[in-house]
């Protein structure tokens, strides 16, 4: 087999860049190790920043998500009991969020790809990269048992922390910047009516809590707990009693309800510098994670794909490899900023059980702060709806 460009792995990341090049008239193939059952299915993400959104009605996918989306103007921060809304959109010059789930953007994009007869070739196996620092580069695999190739000009990693592609960049060239974090999110589906018009990001004595939603009838809610702990010991009840301990105000109730699904993740950050080596390019999970408090991961893996797409575009109109060059430098600008931001955000928000009385009277004065001051909140909210992306133009255009 052969195509312009080979993308691994069919996530937000993939799919988009796959939809993107097509727009361009670009050529690729999307290997996927899971089924399309599976992708379509695998909760995770919630909140799309102003850019996504942007970005995924400006190519042509967004019909659902502007029916069945919710707009959110802002989200409330709640501290020592005390609840405040910031309004975002006030704030940003009238911006927003959107909450709509990963896997119904998974699957409005799957349904765009393979409208436009474009090809994902799912449940494949033994992903292996090859020859990516020549001009030749060739993914091996193996689909029903069978061996297959197949060639390319360039090679998307886009297959997530634990796909093999970010492992090609030599260990001499690959410099991997990490923070553990001490904080596990628990997290529930719940039948339930939403709780609350806006997102609540509550710090508590007893832990991190958050509050957000799915669908009229389904919403999904996030404990801090610790990260070795067992999901074994949440019953339900113990969740429902927790969460409300640690968001529910005076005249304020949570809605409690059957919970269909329930894991823990634990956090961390992560970066991997330089993301491409060769004719390989990594996107998305592959290069970089943040802890989930910034809400910042899809929106990440868009971002990426959209300076991977505009290289790829010029040297397919000129041979012009400047850009792709410097596809790595572009998209790591705005990587650390939301490395910055999801690393502020969680290390305010979440109740440290080794901090000093001294480290938490501080946490609650910039929470304080951040509450009363309005430039404290205009940056919140700049960093929260997501950083403009004019900025990867004028910076590109400087190369
Ligand atoms: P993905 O989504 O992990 O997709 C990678 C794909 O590659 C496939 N793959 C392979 N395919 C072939 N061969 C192999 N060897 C392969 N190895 C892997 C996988 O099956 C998969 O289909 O990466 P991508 O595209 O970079 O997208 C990243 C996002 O999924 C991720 O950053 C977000 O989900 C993070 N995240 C959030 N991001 C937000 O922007 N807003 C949020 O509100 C938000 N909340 C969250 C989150 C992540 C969470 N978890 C589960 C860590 C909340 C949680 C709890
Ligand atoms: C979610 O709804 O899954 C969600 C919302 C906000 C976050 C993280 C996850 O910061």
């Amino acid at each position: 087999m052969k195509t312009q460009v080979g993308i691994i792995g069919a996530g937000p990341a993939g799919l988009m860049l796959s939809h993107l090049l097509h727009l361009e008239g670009i050529e690729s193939v999307i290997l996927e190790c899971r089924t399309r059952e599976e992708i379509e299915s695998t909760i995770r993400a919630g909140v799309l920043e102003q850019g996504t959104v942007d970005l995924m009605n400006e190519a042509g996918v967004g019909d659902r998500m502007m029916r069945e989306g919710h707009l959110h103007h802002g989200i409330e921060l709640q501290y020592s009991g005390i609840r405040q809304r910031v309004n975002m959109h006030e704030l940003t010059g009238g911006k927003s969020i959107m909450v709509y789930p990963q896997h119904e953007v998974i699957k409005d994009l799957v349904a765009a790809r393979l409208e436009a007869r474009g090809e994902i070739i799912f449940g494949v196996s033994d992903v292996g990269l090859h020859d990516v620092e020549t001009n030749s580069p060739r993914i091996t695999f193996l689909k029903d048992g069978a061996e297959m190739e197949l060639a390319c000009d360039f090679i998307a990693g886009c297959d997530g922390y634990h796909g093999p592609s970010r492992q090609m960049i030599p260990a001499s060239v690959r410099n991997e910047k990490k923070q553990i974090y001490p904080f596990g999110w628990l997290g529930v589906l719940a039948k339930t009516p939403i709780a609350n018009p806006e997102l609540i990001y509550a710090n508590h004595d007893r832990g991190f809590a958050l509050i957000s939603q799915r669908t009229p009838e389904i919403q999904r809610h996030y404990l801090q707990v610790d990260p070795t702990e067992d999901i074994a010991n949440w019953s339900d009840d113990r969740i429902w009693s927790e969460l409300k301990a640690r968001v529910e105000t005076d005249g304020w109730e949570l809605p409690d309800g059957p919970i269909i699904q329930k894991n823990i993740v634990s956090m961390r950050s992560f970066v991997c510098e330089p993301m491409q080596y060769g004719r390989l390019f990594i996107a998305g999970d592959a290069a970089h994670i943040v802890p989930p408090t910034g809400a910042k991961g899809l929106n990440l893996a868009m971002a990426d794909v959209q300076v991977l797409k505009r290289g790829i575009t010029a040297f397919y109109q000129s041979g012009d490899m400047n850009w792709l060059n410097h596809y790595s430098e572009v998209a790591l600008r705005r990587i650390w900023k939301a490395q910055r931001f999801s690393y502020w955000m969680t290390t305010m928000l979440h109740t440290n059980f080794n901090h000093t009385s001294f480290e938490r009277s501080v946490q609650l004065s910039e929470l304080d702060y951040v509450t009363s001051s309005r430039a404290a909140l205009t940056s919140l909210s700049e960093n929260y709806i997501g950083l403009p992306f004019e900025w990867e133009k004028e910076r590109s255009l400087q190369i």
